[in-house]
């Protein structure tokens, strides 16, 4: 696993020279999942592929931005499930973007995943590993390296809001339970980036980040795998809940690699009054 770990750091680092060199401009293609890609979204894919292969413990990859899998070491214990670059339309605009990564074992589902890590590239470059606890690095760019700051969890409580998806096709329950957080004095907290809108509620020990199913989208957008397992394995492990609505994110399996599942993520608290209002809705 440490192996797997340095692997992220080294692609981190390049990634992160990448986004403040390369071409921004949108590539010719789309994702599997339908997204327009951006160079840097491809660019960032072969820097972590060609990581992941100097690593004998990785037995196979799957990128968001492919639609199959790729074997690595037939030998090697690991399935790691990533996206590349989260968010990069965002960097048209200045704003932070991510990487994600969820290591699972034996197959890609919420049960079997066994570690988590995303990396923030905002004004600090900042990596979180999660395994047994939570821990927080940030780079170091005159060493060009990852340093250990401390370790992170959440408090019962928070204070802000990230509420996910276009809220012209909220379902009426979700929208009234949104406007009830606002109402009881919760500030809103949401760029469009999964991993900075993530990160803040972490770092900040509380509050809550939603992307619910809708109109548009009745299964939610966010990605089981390369998104939605490993988010919900760094919430669980620092003390907090991730769910779709009624059920505990890491119980859910997949159908296809790149299925999507309403999400919520945050404190104690948030997905308690979560739970309350989705009780209500047939599932
Ligand atoms: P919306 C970025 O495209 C992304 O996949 C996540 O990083 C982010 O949380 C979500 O989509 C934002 O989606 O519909 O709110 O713009």
């Amino acid at each position: 696993m440490t192996d797997i770990m340095n692997a992220i750091k080294s692609a981190a680092i390049k990634i992160n020279k990448a986004i403040k060199t390369e071409d921004t401009s949108k590539a010719e293609s789309e994702n599997s999942s339908g997204d327009v890609q951006v160079k840097l979204d491809i660019i960032s894919d072969e820097i972590i592929e060609n990581e992941f292969k100097k690593v004998s413990a990785i037995k196979e990859i799957v990128s968001e931005e492919k639609e199959d899998v790729t074997p690595m070491h037939e030998n090697g214990d690991y399935l790691i499930a990533y996206d590349p670059l989260d968010g990069s339309s965002l960097i048209d605009v200045n704003l932070s973007v991510g990487s994600i990564f969820g290591i699972y074992k034996d197959e890609y589902s919420g049960p079997t995943i066994v570690a988590a890590a995303y990396v923030v590239y905002g004004p600090r470059v900042e990596l979180v590993i999660a395994r047994d606890v939570v821990e927080l690095y940030r780079l170091d760019e005159e060493k060009n390296e990852f340093i250990f700051q401390k370790e992170l969890s959440l408090g019962e409580k928070g204070k802000i809001v990230g509420p996910g998806g276009t809220q012209k096709e909220w379902y009426s329950y979700h929208k009234e339970m949104i406007d009830k957080f606002f109402a009881d004095g919760y500030r809103l907290r949401y760029s469009g980036g999964m991993v900075p809108d993530l990160h803040q509620i972490l770092l900040k020990g509380g509050g809550l980040f939603a992307y619910p199913g809708a109109n548009d989208k009745p299964k939610g957008k966010l990605r089981k795998l390369f998104e939605v397992f490993p988010f919900a394995y760094v919430y669980n492990r620092a003390g907090g809940l991730a769910i779709d609505g009624k059920d505990d994110l890491l119980e859910l399996g997949i159908d296809h690699i790149h299925d999507t599942t309403p999400c919520f993520f945050g404190s104690d608290y948030e997905i308690k009054r979560v739970l309350k209002t989705y009780a209500k809705v047939e599932k």
